[in-house]
């Protein structure tokens, strides 16, 4: 079986776990703090991805989200990985536990497959409205088998944009409001859904035409960068550096507004670098 079709075939034994459970009550544990949770549902669906891929694939290395402390340790982690194993999958079983756990309809199953630390499979998967984002590199992105591409605006303040409210390192949300203020007014409006892969897909398809957020980890994007780059737009660090694997602080976008959003960033001091955020 192709990586792509075992990852699809992952991402929705997930979700149909994940839908079966949404509109239940649930096991909710806190992780780090009352921001940070983590149900059974999490876990059992993070168990069936692995079972999955890894039965097809038992050379493989997982790193996903309830198998290790979130946090710049993952990210290191991930990257050791690779110096043991050709084949990294990166997993977030669910994408959006805060809105899983109150019922707020914005989440989704997030997988992504690198070899020797390069993207080559993604797919990010959302139960509710069984929309299943995927890419290959080099064979473009596709939207429940529709290809997609990034959205035309050539402008911030023509933009829709995303972003989100850091539930880790100490002080990332502090560091995000800063750059939420300074952007507010110079993009259409802002958005912060709650599920960073799932607003990497968006852009992906048009959706948004920006996104931004602090203090991520691979699980959460390595699925949905590849998806942007295959559907022609750009995701750096918020540096503006290009992504890897390793990068936390993420800009992502059409390509034509990226330049605009890292600049407002600098001007906001709200890169996450040099202002107090460990990376
Ligand atoms: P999660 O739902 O998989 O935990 C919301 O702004 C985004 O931040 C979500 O994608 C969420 O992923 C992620 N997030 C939640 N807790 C986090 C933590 N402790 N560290 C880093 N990211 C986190
Ligand atoms: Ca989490
Ligand atoms: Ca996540
Ligand atoms: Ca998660």
């Amino acid at each position: 079986m192709s990586y792509l079709k075992t990852a699809i075939r992952a991402a929705r034994e997930a979700g149909e776990l994940i839908r079966r459970h949404t509109y239940e009550a649930k096991e909710v544990k806190e992780k780090s703090s009352v921001h940070d949770l983590v149900t059974e549902v999490d876990q059992a669906a993070e168990e069936r991805i692995r079972d999955v891929l890894l039965s097809a694939h038992p050379d493989h290395a997982i790193l996903g989200e309830e198998g290790v402390e979130a946090g710049v340790e993952a990210s290191k982690a991930a990257l050791e990985e690779h110096r043991v194993h050709e084949h990294l999958w990166m997993v977030d079983p669910i994408d959006g536990t805060t809105n899983f756990v109150h019922g707020f309809p914005f989440f989704c199953v997030s997988i992504g497959l690198s070899r020797r630390e390069e993207l080559v499979a993604g797919v990010v998967y959302d139960p509710l409205r069984d929309e299943l984002f995927t890419a290959e590199k080099g064979k473009g992105a596709y939207l429940n088998g529709r290809p997609i591409c990034v959205s035309a605006e050539q402008e911030l303040s023509h933009s829709l944009v995303a972003t989100g409210f850091p539930a880790g390192a100490k002080g990332a949300r502090r560091v995000n409001v800063k750059g939420i203020l300074h952007l507010s007014p110079r993009c259409r409006n802002i958005r912060a859904g709650g599920a960073a892969a799932l607003h990497l897909a968006y852009v992906a398809s048009g959706r948004l035409s920006g996104f931004w957020e602090l203090d991520l980890n691979a699980w959460d994007l390595a699925a949905g960068s590849l998806l942007i780059r295959e559907a022609g737009g750009r995701v750096s660090d918020t540096l503006g550096r290009p992504y890897d694997i390793g990068v936390r602080h993420i800009v992502a976008t059409n390509g034509a507004v990226h330049d605009e959003l890292l600049a407002a960033l600098k001007e906001s001091e709200a890169t996450g670098y040099g202002d107090g955020l460990r990376v």
